[in-house]
């Protein structure tokens, strides 16, 4: 799949291609992401690509003109016979959630706009922006870090990425339930009385056992941080009677 990213900050987006195990993604070619300067595109004389706002008020807004320039010159450089999605990401936007994500990853990439959230001129999102995605309730000074979050998620669910496919179906969120907690060596972490003890199901062997008490801690985990999201694992009808029940101990336990 190939993204084609359209910032005034391109910089900001090489450190990530070249370290830690999404790396895999981006030099195998498996992700291919393409950077796009929107200065190359802006109003001559200066390249501008920014103006005050009509009726007044703080902040510049992306002129329409230079995006549907870049626009143009990647649609163009990527000869798509099925277009794809042009994203804007704003705080305003659809929550990406980890769906979302795998939706991307199965599919032929996208492109990026990253503006900055005063404002694009709406008659360029009216016209050409087919989706606004958020990645969280705050304000970032661009869509940059957003783009980054979904090129992360997504090459990181490329095969052979995170080398155990098993991975995924831990994540927190793959199975709509937060993670359970994890542990290594030492098996007591510090000294005397104050040492830390792992989990002792965790040394038993008994692998039922300790896949009950995995998924035990992801239930009490999500009904404490996310309770909007274990009742929709309840109402969607992802739980067995025993993770029903783990459920329940935890909201009582938690009253
Ligand atoms: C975009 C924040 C998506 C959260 C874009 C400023 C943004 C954002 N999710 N903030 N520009």
């Amino acid at each position: 799949m190939r993204f084609d990213v359209i910032t005034l900050f391109p910089e900001l987006f090489a450190p990530h291609f070249v370290h830690g195990v999404t790396r895999r993604a981006f030099e195998s070619g498996q992700v291919e992401v393409k950077l796009w300067q929107l200065r190359d595109f802006g109003d001559p004389p200066h390249a501008r690509v920014d103006d005050r706002p009509y009726g007044g008020g703080p902040g510049m807004v992306l002129l329409a003109e230079p995006l549907l320039r870049a626009l143009a010159a990647v649609r163009a450089d990527r000869g798509d016979a099925e277009p794809v999605l042009l994203v804007n990401f704003s705080p305003a936007g659809r929550p990406l959630g980890q769906a979302g994500v795998g939706e991307f990853a199965a599919g032929p990439g996208a492109i990026l706009l990253c503006a900055r959230y005063e404002g694009v001129d709406q008659r360029f999102i009216d016209a050409e922006v087919d989706l606004e995605l958020s990645v969280g309730d705050y304000v970032l000074s661009g869509g940059e870090i957003p783009a980054l979050a979904l090129l992360d998620a997504v090459a990181r669910l490329q095969p052979g990425v995170l080398g155990d496919a098993r991975s995924h179906e831990q994540d927190s969120f793959s199975a709509g339930l937060l993670d359970c907690p994890h542990y290594s060596r030492p098996e007591l972490l510090g000294e005397g009385s104050a040492a830390a003890a792992v989990p002792p199901v965790l040394l038993s062997g008994n692998h039922a056992a300790i896949e009950r008490w995995r998924r035990d801690r992801a239930l009490a985990l999500t009904a404490e941080r996310r309770p909007d999201l274990a009742a929709r694992a309840e109402a969607e009808g992802r739980l067995s009677a025993a993770d029903r029940e783990a459920l329940a101990r935890a909201r009582t336990a938690k009253l």
